[in-house]
């Protein structure tokens, strides 16, 4: 009876114990130690007025300088780990590492500020234990067999990452800062805190990781889905082991955590097959300031990092100032990626001693929190006090090397800084376009119509849907000659003939497998178990890997993945398709500070490509136009193509020419919609067997003709349907399939052809302040050395009318006007 009693107590006891420290592990962080300056102040828990020594434990554990947030996580095993990590025993830093890191962040720092006084550096000081963590991470990767780190982050403290995480040479940066040589192949386009670099990080335990951080925009976050693409392309590299051998680490601000979309795009993508990269570590480096705006007017939560707990993601709040405390994190943070191959948080929080950048004054709109700083003494200091270690011995070797650095940085021009290109980039090349680089992409009849077989071709005893059996059917007969080719079979051709060669293929899109316009059927879906199969990876046994995602609802994020994915992968073809062109402004910043610029600004290449459906059809404003002005605005010196094929042959020609010149620029494709199966756009067999793709098609006629229309897409073939409906034999019509580059010699020779012609003109759907106008008809007047007039809807603030009677009788209007009534 009493040991019952006893048994019974005791359990009870267990429970209540267990009640105790299941509080602290829900709540915890929230009255935990985070902030060195004390501006966060603990939230009132009622649930955590617990006392006794089980809640002193479990408050000493949860509430000190880590408050970890974990409970929102689902999976039990996960939470348990983190639990047990937590609960353990805190392992003996590396003291004297983290020393040395904490003196090398600010001293950098120092000898910047009075060497450089009045230039941006965006320093790190307020948060030096970013650098013990992130040796911490790299450290712990090198131990679970990382052979490459992938870092993005933002301003703050890039430069100090560079020298002391990176390996780049101090000397290197600082003749950046002299500005010794401003032709320095490090890429002469950009400011120097925005500059990629490659190097090499010793690790704890004396390995090495070589080490990328990428290139990056002033555009804040904008390059977190290019670091995850990135990552995936040289993890696909990798084979098997690349998961365990590439790892991404994104550093934050916190006020652009929490504020910009492209996070939550990205965190999105994270377990979703196409996408995942095995667990991503995220830092955020939170100084709780942006500019000048605080917490409380950027964040509508307590914590910037919030966005995060949408994934069954730990995160580790810190306290900056507990440098063994963000070292324990680290660990714990890359141990539980390599235990779960899934993202992980850490916030890191102190803050920041300067300005936003060290010319502004941030005394005018804090005043008090910089009272407080000014007088906090630098981290290292407080950490040397701390551990009983005298730091001066240190100080000054740090200080020498630096000096040195200085004195060598006035050598440097002598010695040009190359750019180390990862050997798969050895055969391609950018700058300006040469006709020489052009190559045959006609395929071999028989290829063409083993192609054709392999894409019809499914296992014994799949269920296929009816309608797409027809399809099949149709395909076969395309593949065999007996029937026109539509765009949705010679994309598919032109994959199959590329894998076949060798090259690999990536898309994805919104959709993109079924296709948006029931185009594709990348993958053939059993009516029965619903089970996939996609021929086009079943073509050879030898042939390059062929993947098309459905992706998440994202543009930002994804389109930047495919331009990450692009900069990795060059002999890849790799596309990323818009459902509908209009939604391609979404990603307006992976485009403009990316795709268009990367080349001029940090010489970085990408042969990405855009598939834009584009054409007015009467379905509104917003499913009609992917805005060719805007491509066109950015285009110089050859920095992207901008392409609308005409024929189901343009578009494989295209595609394979993408893919087999070595010429790697972007490339933007302006797809069709209803033209997708019109018969006017599909071609003969005979078109893919030879030919390449053609710039321009010229008009079918002699050269006689009195008027020249010149236009690109679909208002071409409905130009020559209504030039045959009204039996007119004196206009010509010309397709531009290249709107840039220019296609000068090929428009020459056409306009030429009809010297005699009394008019020229452009015609287009698109309103007059949009579309292709602007751009084509002062050119086309150069060329013609006279007056082009043009044909369009009128102009317009948005794009197309919501009536598709109007719509019809718009497009009526441009057709009577384009034949001069
Ligand atoms: C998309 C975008 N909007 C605005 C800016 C201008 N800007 C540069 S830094 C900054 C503050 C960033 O604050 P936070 O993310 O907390 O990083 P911190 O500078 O404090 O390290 C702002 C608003 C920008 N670079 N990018």
């Amino acid at each position: 009876m009493v040991r019952e009693q006893a048994v019974a107590e005791s359990a009870a006891s267990a429970e209540a114990q267990e009640r105790v420290w299941d509080a602290f592990r829900r709540w915890g962080y929230l009255q935990a130690n985070l902030d060195p300056l004390g501006d966060l102040e603990p939230v009132a828990m009622p649930e955590l007025d617990l006392t006794g020594p089980e809640a002193e434990a479990a408050r000493r554990v949860y509430c000190g300088t880590i408050g970890a947030e974990f409970m929102h996580i689902p999976d039990r095993e996960r939470r348990v780990w983190v639990q047990e990590r937590m609960e353990a025993e805190a392992p003996e830093p590396d003291r004297t590492r983290i020393l040395d890191l904490l003196i090398r962040a600010e001293i950098f720092e120092h000898v910047l500020q009075t060497r450089y006084l009045g230039t941006k550096r965006y320093s790190l000081e307020g948060e030096a234990a970013l650098l013990p963590l992130l040796d911490s991470i790299l450290s712990a990767a090198a131990e679970h067999g990382a052979t490459k780190g992938m870092l993005a982050m933002s301003h703050r403290g890039r430069l100090n990452v560079m020298v002391n995480i990176v390996g780049r040479a101090a000397a290197e940066l600082f003749a950046r800062f002299e500005d010794v040589d401003p032709r320095s192949t490090m890429g002469s386009g950009d400011v120097k805190y925005h500059m990629g670099a490659t190097g090499d990080f010793h690790a704890a335990n004396g390995g090495d990781i070589s080490i990328h951080l990428v290139s990056n925009p002033s555009h804040l976050e904008a390059v977190d889905p290019v670091l995850m693409g990135r990552t995936r392309a040289k993890q696909v590299r990798r084979g098997e082991t690349g998961r365990k051998e590439v790892v991404a680490i994104a550093m934050h601000g916190d006020a652009a955590f929490a504020g910009q979309g492209v996070c939550a795009e990205t965190l999105n993508l994270c377990d979703v097959p196409g996408f995942t990269v095995g667990g991503s570590v995220h830092i955020i480096v939170n100084n709780l300031i942006g500019f000048t705006t605080v917490p409380r007017d950027s964040v509508s939560s307590r914590f910037s990092s919030d966005l995060a707990k949408r994934l069954d993601a730990p995160i580790f709040h810190v306290n900056a100032e507990d440098p063994d405390a963000v070292v324990r994190v680290g660990r714990i943070a890359l141990d539980y990626r390599y235990a779960f191959g899934a993202p992980v948080f850490v916030d890191l929080i102190g803050y920041r001693r300067h300005g936003h950048s060290e010319v502004d004054d941030p005394t005018i709109t804090q005043p008090l929190r910089y009272r407080k700083i000014e007088a906090h003494p630098q981290m290292w200091r407080i950490y040397a006090e701390k551990i009983g270690a005298d730091p001066e011995p240190m100080v000054q070797r740090v200080r020498d090397e630096l000096d040195a650095a200085q004195k060598e940085a006035q050598e440097i021009e002598k010695r040009p800084l190359m750019r180390r290109l990862p050997r798969y980039w050895g055969g391609f090349i950018g700058g300006r376009y040469d006709a020489s680089y052009e190559v045959d992409t006609a395929a071999p009849e028989e290829t063409m119509a083993a192609i054709g077989e392999s894409l019809v071709t499914y296992p014994e005893g799949f269920h296929i849907h009816a309608k797409v059996k027809k399809l099949l059917e149709q395909r076969l007969e395309m593949a065999q000659g007996k029937r026109a080719i539509d765009f949705g079979m010679a994309e598919a051709l032109a994959f199959g003939s590329l894998v076949l060669q060798g090259v690999p293929v990536r898309l994805s899109g919104q959709d993109s497998r079924r296709g948006t316009f029931n185009q594709r059927h990348a993958a053939l879906i059993d009516t029965e178990t619903e089970e996939e199969f996609v021929p086009l990876e079943h073509m050879a046994p030898d042939q390059a890997w062929c993947e098309i995602y459905n992706s998440p609802l994202s543009e930002a994020a994804v389109l930047g993945y495919e331009y990450g994915f692009s900069r990795d992968f060059p002999e890849a073809l790799v596309l990323w398709e818009a459902q509908f062109g209009d939604f391609a402004n979404g990603a307006q910043i992976i485009i403009d500070q990316f795709i268009a610029a990367s080349e001029d600004k940090w010489n970085l290449l990408t042969g990405v490509v855009m598939l834009l459906p584009h054409g007015y059809e009467g379905q509104g404003p917003e499913h009609s136009s992917a805005r060719i002005e805007r491509f066109l605005q950015l285009a110089a010196r050859d920095n992207i193509q901008i392409c609308q094929p005409s024929t189901a042959a343009q578009y494989f020609h295209l595609l394979r020419r993408q893919a087999m010149r070595m010429w790697r620029k972007p490339l933007i494709v302006f797809t069709p919609k209803s033209m997708l199966r019109h018969p006017a756009a599909s071609s003969a067999l005979s078109d893919f067997t030879s030919r390449r793709f053609r710039t321009v098609i010229p008009d079918s006629g002699d050269g006689s003709a009195t008027r020249v229309v010149l236009c690109t897409g679909k208002i071409g073939h409905e130009l020559v349907a209504e030039r045959k409906r009204r039996q007119d034999h004196s206009t010509a019509i010309v397709f531009v399939d290249q709107l840039y580059p220019f296609p000068e010699a090929e428009l020459t020779e056409e306009i030429n052809r009809h010297a005699n012609a009394r008019e020229f003109l452009w015609v287009q759907e698109e309103p007059g302040n949009m579309g292709a106008r602007e751009f084509m008809v002062p050119q086309l007047e150069r060329l013609a050395g006279r007056s082009v007039l043009s044909v369009n809807r009128s102009e317009s603030a948005s794009p197309s009318t919501g009536s598709s009677k109007a719509h019809e009788m718009e497009q009526k209007t441009l057709l009577t006007l384009a034949f001069g009534i």
